[in-house]
């Protein structure tokens, strides 16, 4: 069989851009992201984009985006150049094949592949994922100053500007008394006009969300994320099913492939699944680790890694996908950095993401903007 959609060229660079504010979250404070940009051309000329994301380096999980950028320059392009980009799930196999783990690294290419052979049949990317379920999703915003005050003034404003009415607390750096005290000063701030959710990034034991979680609910907040460290199966079982009346308990860092979702699923273990394209290895991947979340009865929740509008117009397109059983997405990427990368972001209106059409993506990358922020022009190093 000829190779309709020979690969040709594979390249990928770190971007280092600044955020509107220090992020804080359970394991540290960021005040840039370094995404890596993956540009993925076909022999009919065709050019596709994808991005890995990671948060401060190597903390948030073990890829960095020095470690994802030689992954692809020195073991996933040379497996993937000639092969045909049309054939997907070939391609994930060479690539595993080639280099183990990883998974940043991978969906990085997968998602300049299915960019690329996208825009080369004018399609957009969710027809190639199973078509489109969805054209928009409650947007979430994440408060993470570390002040009350600014976290307030931020949720006023995202309120008024009718962009976002979910708002997600990162917590987990300070003493448990002080994060209750800081999450019910906002709930009593917010009282009746939004939903709260925390996300503590595996920073709490066991015995110490048994006994604080509690007090979260009572002050208001519905969803729960990683309370516990990511290995902690059992917490997260006795937490789902003690709290599972009052809250939902979310896995994130727990649930990256497909296995991990089984295990979550059988053990009964958490209500919602936070889906990353990144921790999973692809849209593809992202897609069955949702199968097996419909299969449990188990909601989805459309989680970011902070990426630009290239990484977060890719996750929209799968999400877009997806069933009925979520609970909205949080793709606010783009607005926490300074400056974009793409001509024009994707659309926000009624606190709802517009989930965009293609083809490819649906975003024009703006070449001058990619050049600016590139760590190779910068002279910026790792975090
Ligand atoms: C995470 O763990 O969910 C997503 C939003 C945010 O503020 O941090 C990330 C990472
Ligand atoms: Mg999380």
């Amino acid at each position: 069989m000829t190779s309709r959609f020979p690969i040709e060229r594979i390249e990928a660079r770190i971007l280092d851009i600044p955020t509107i504010r220090p992020h804080k979250l359970s394991f540290g404070s960021i005040s840039r992201q370094s995404p890596v940009i993956v540009q993925l051309w076909l022999a009919n000329g065709a050019c596709g984009f994808g991005e890995a994301a990671t948060i401060g380096g190597p903390s948030w999980n073990e890829e960095s985006p020095e470690s994802i950028q030689h992954a692809i320059n020195a073991y996933l392009a040379p497996a993937l150049l000639g092969q045909d980009g049309a054939c997907f799930e070939a391609a994930l196999s060479r690539m595993d094949s080639a280099c183990k783990g990883n998974a940043f690294a991978k969906s990085a290419v997968e998602m300049a592949l299915i960019d690329a052979v996208a825009r080369s049949l004018s399609l957009p990317a969710w027809q190639l994922l199973g078509g489109k379920r969805h054209q928009s999703l409650p947007l979430a915003w994440t408060l993470a100053s570390g002040d009350v005050a600014r976290d307030l003034e931020e949720a006023q404003l995202r309120l008024e500007q009718k962009r976002h009415r979910i708002f997600k607390m990162k917590i987990g750096a300070r003493s448990p008394e002080q994060d209750v005290a800081h999450v019910s000063q906002i709930a009593r701030g917010l009282a009746g006009r939004a939903t709260l959710t925390v996300d503590i990034n595996q920073a709490w034991d066991g015995n110490t969300a048994r006994r604080y979680l509690p007090q979260l609910i009572d002050a208001g907040v519905t969803l729960i994320e990683q309370p516990v460290a990511k290995w902690n199966l059992e917490a997260l079982k006795t937490l789902s099913a003690t709290l599972g009346d009052r809250a939902s308990i979310m896995a994130d860092e727990t649930v990256c492939t497909p296995q991990d979702a089984m295990l979550l699923a059988r053990a009964q273990a958490c209500h919602v699944f936070s889906l990353k394209v990144a921790k999973h290895g692809g849209l593809l991947r992202t897609r069955q680790v949702a199968a097996v979340a419909d299969a449990a009865d188990i909601g989805w929740y459309g989680g970011t890694m902070l990426e630009t509008s290239i990484g977060s117009a890719a996750s929209a397109h799968v999400f877009a996908t997806l069933g009925t059983q979520h609970h909205g997405c949080e793709l606010f990427g783009p607005q926490l950095l300074v400056d974009d990368i793409v001509t024009e972001r994707m659309e926000i209106r009624d606190f709802e993401l517009q989930l965009p059409d293609g083809p490819g993506f649906g975003v024009e990358v703006d070449m001058a903007q990619l050049n600016r922020f590139d760590r190779a022009r910068t002279g910026l190093t790792s975090v």
